[in-house]
């Protein structure tokens, strides 16, 4: 997979030479090419900044440095065999950044990140670029970032551990909590390892038994009460169908009843019934 990234902070982007994504380009999985906005601007100051028709509070980065670097950008690319670009936009407007958008991206051979600064670029860019590839617009989650730099990071490395040879079988993703097909979508319990004692803290006994039924079982439930204390919204998602009997008494003690339609719903708390 080639990537490109066009920037006014390159620096920003030193942390995909490090780590996962650090090994896959040096296997020759990834290839990354990042750029600086400011070589595409052509005034003493290197604006890429301006501001805003209509008038509000802020800068919007000018359409000229992006049209011009995104140009050049994907005439390289082309050059040096790239095909299928399509263009990976991080903005708090954009559609939720999720484990199935990852998977998406990474069936895909070029990805061109464009991480802007101020409140963001020119809307005619997108426009623009919308009718030559793929404009992805995504979000990473519900706070504001002063850019889109971090955000590239985070998408690059959740996609860069999906490619083919990049992550190792012993760290392979098929139990990821969001992964299509993990348990019911429930997030992961609690792990732990070697020494059986620590500060005075054991290890739970069922882990140290060797009954791989109870287990999966005692997983299971930690998963559930994970999954009902920090993200009851996955809860209420699920197919109640996947559930078994254990689970329901699970979401019972958990505070959770099935209403009519089956779908599970928490009991309101501090409500005497
Ligand atoms: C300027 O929070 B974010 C985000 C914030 C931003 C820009 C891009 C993304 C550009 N502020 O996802």
């Amino acid at each position: 997979m080639r990537l490109d990234v066009v920037t006014i902070f390159p620096e920003y982007l030193d942390p995909l030479n490090v780590s996962l994504v650090g090994k896959a380009r040096a296997r020759g999985r990834l290839d990354v090419h990042i750029h600086d906005l400011r070589e595409w601007t052509y005034d003493r100051h290197n604006t890429v900044d301006d501001t805003p028709y209509g008038g509000g509070p802020g800068m919007v980065m000018k359409t000229e440095p992006w049209g011009d670097a995104l140009d050049q950008v994907l005439a390289d690319g082309y050059e040096a065999g790239a095909h299928g670009p399509a263009l990976v936009v991080p903005t708090p407007s954009g559609r939720p950044f999720t484990q199935a958008l990852a998977v998406e991206l990474s069936e895909r051979p070029w990805l061109v990140f464009t991480p802007a600064r101020y409140e963001g670029i020119d809307r005619r860019v997108i426009d623009e670029y919308a009718t030559r590839l793929p404009v992805y617009e995504v979000s990473i989650g519900d706070y504001v970032l002063a850019g889109g730099e971090a955000a590239v990071l985070v998408v690059t490395e959740a996609v860069a551990r999906l490619l083919p040879g990049v992550l190792g079988n012993a760290e392979s993703h098929r139990d990821d909590s969001f992964a299509p097909g993990a348990m019911a979508n429930l997030l992961e319990g609690p792990v732990y390892t070697k020494p059986p004692e620590w500060r005075g803290r054991e290890i739970p006994d069922v882990l140290l038994s060797g009954h791989h039924g109870k287990i999966a079982r005692w997983r299971r439930d930690e998963a559930f009460r994970r999954t009902a204390a920090n993200r009851p919204d996955l809860i209420e998602r699920c197919d109640p169908a996947s559930f078994d009997k254990k689970d329901r008494e699970t979401l019972s003690i958990l505070g959770w009843a099935p209403e009519p339609g089956g779908r599970f719903w928490r009991r309101v708390e501090g409500v005497e019934e």
